[in-house]
């Protein structure tokens, strides 16, 4: 049966259900990959506490040693990340070819990594640093034209009386959760939405028992501040624009949704120093052009450490993307899901663009075979080399592209076959 490329010709879409949202989805739909970053008074312990490692999560160390508030909170005095430099991160994240940028104002633990005024457990108020990173980053990715997001912890807050996680301080009977969101995390949200400049995104965590009717205050607040900002799927109960997927699980098949991947280079977020499990470039390339031919987005992570720095070999691999991404970016941002399912079938992943697809190979070999197309091919050529023409030979049953001996790139190439998608009518069904 030949594929259906409807979509890939240009073909007629379903209208919009709701305008406001489409509008928010336009940027994410086209950025496709964006920058993570867990950072936070973590980053100090690295996973080390009196000691010890402490299992799990770089970022999970409070709750995993039970460390109690005020013992936790001393790390305040200690934190002055003297190598911070935000230009330098969001440089990175530029060469990476990623579009967006989301990082933690607050996790978990409850410490905002912003001038808040809600509350004096912040990076201005409680550290010698004395200076708020999230202006710096908002500014620095204004320049260099990424969206500019943050993730707060809105229901699990492990410093706060009356918040879900820590019952080791405080006893859970004694919690009243509509407190602790008067009182704390609506009024931080507020700040969060009103000094930093339009936010792409808020990232909303963990929503555990959340009501409806919380969920729903969350979002509204969001709404009537900044409408155009998008609101990701854990802030619970469906309320979100896009879903977000389980972390680093990346679907079977094609999900035929709006929809996004965290995911870790190691296998921590916050910095830990015993993690050193960093996957190698081949499979974040394979992961990124996989989830894009699935539908979603790449939100990858790095973790800096207490002194302000992205571990390097997050940044080599990151590089090494964006190097890739500068050859290769037409078949990534923008691009629509693979016709051909179940995508696991094929060696290769497809992406497409009216009248574009675009076949990514893994592995190289004589020829690229593809399924029957209802499209008449009119050029083939690999993203690498536009201005060679590869030779093609189409029947009814199947698409053959004549590949070059070598493969351009040693990681991934990208053979890109352009349709007659105007004139030509359907092949056998
Ligand atoms: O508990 C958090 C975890 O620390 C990290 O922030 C991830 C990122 O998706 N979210 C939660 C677990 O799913």
């Amino acid at each position: 049966m030949a594929a259906n490329i409807s979509s890939v010709a240009g073909g007629t879409q379903e209208p919009p259900r709701d305008e406001a949202r489409e509008r928010r989805l336009a940027w994410f739909r086209e950025a496709k990959f964006g920058m993570f970053v867990h950072w936070g008074l973590y980053a100090i312990p690295a996973g080390i506490w009196k000691g010890k490692e402490v299992p799990g999560l770089g970022e999970w160390i409070m709750f995993r040693a039970r460390i109690p508030v005020k013992e936790y909170a001393q790390l305040a005095k200690q934190f002055n990340p003297t190598r911070f430099n935000a230009n330098e991160w969001v440089q990175i994240a530029r060469s990476a070819g990623m579009r967006y940028f989301v990082i933690t104002a607050k996790h978990h633990d409850g410490f905002a990594m912003y001038d808040s005024r809600v509350t004096d457990y912040d990076i201005v108020d409680a550290t010698p640093f004395g200076r708020d990173p999230m202006k710096e980053l908002a500014e620095a990715c204004r320049r260099e034209g990424l969206r500019f997001c943050f993730y707060y912890s809105h229901v699990q807050d492990w410093h706060h009386p009356d918040a879900v996680g820590n019952d080791w301080d405080y006893d859970p009977a004694k919690k009243d959760f509509n407190r602790y969101m008067r009182e704390k995390a609506l009024p931080q949200v507020r700040e969060l939405l009103t000094q930093y400049g339009p936010l792409g995104l808020i990232w909303f965590d963990t929503p555990r028992n959340i009501t409806l009717e919380q969920a729903e205050a969350f979002r509204a607040l969001v709404r009537s501040l900044q409408p155009d900002c998008l609101i990701n799927g854990r802030i619970g109960h469906g309320l979100g624009d896009y879903r977000e997927m389980g972390d680093n699980r990346i679907p079977e098949d094609v999900v035929e949704e709006d929809w996004e991947v965290p995911a870790t280079i190691n296998n921590t977020w916050g910095y830990k120093v015993t993690d050193h499990n960093w996957k190698p470039v081949e499979r974040l390339l394979f992961n990124l052009v996989d989830i894009v031919s699935k539908g979603g987005n790449y939100l990858l992570n790095v973790g800096p450490t207490a002194e302000g720095v992205i571990p390097e070999p997050s940044v080599e691999r990151l590089l090494a993307m964006g190097r890739w991404l500068s050859v290769n970016g037409e078949a990534i941002y923008g691009a629509g899901r693979s016709p051909f399912r179940p995508v696991s079938k094929f060696p290769w992943r497809c992406t497409t663009k009216p009248g574009r697809l675009y076949f990514t190979l893994f592995q190289w070999s004589e020829t690229l075979e593809i399924p029957a197309l209802q499209h008449r091919v009119v050029r083939a050529s690999l993203l690498a080399d536009p201005d060679r023409t590869l030779s093609v030979k189409q029947s009814p049953d199947s698409v053959v592209v004549t590949l070059p001996p070598h493969p351009p790139d040693p990681i991934a190439s990208v053979v890109v076959v352009e349709i007659d998608s105007a004139a030509s009518p359907p092949a056998k069904d």
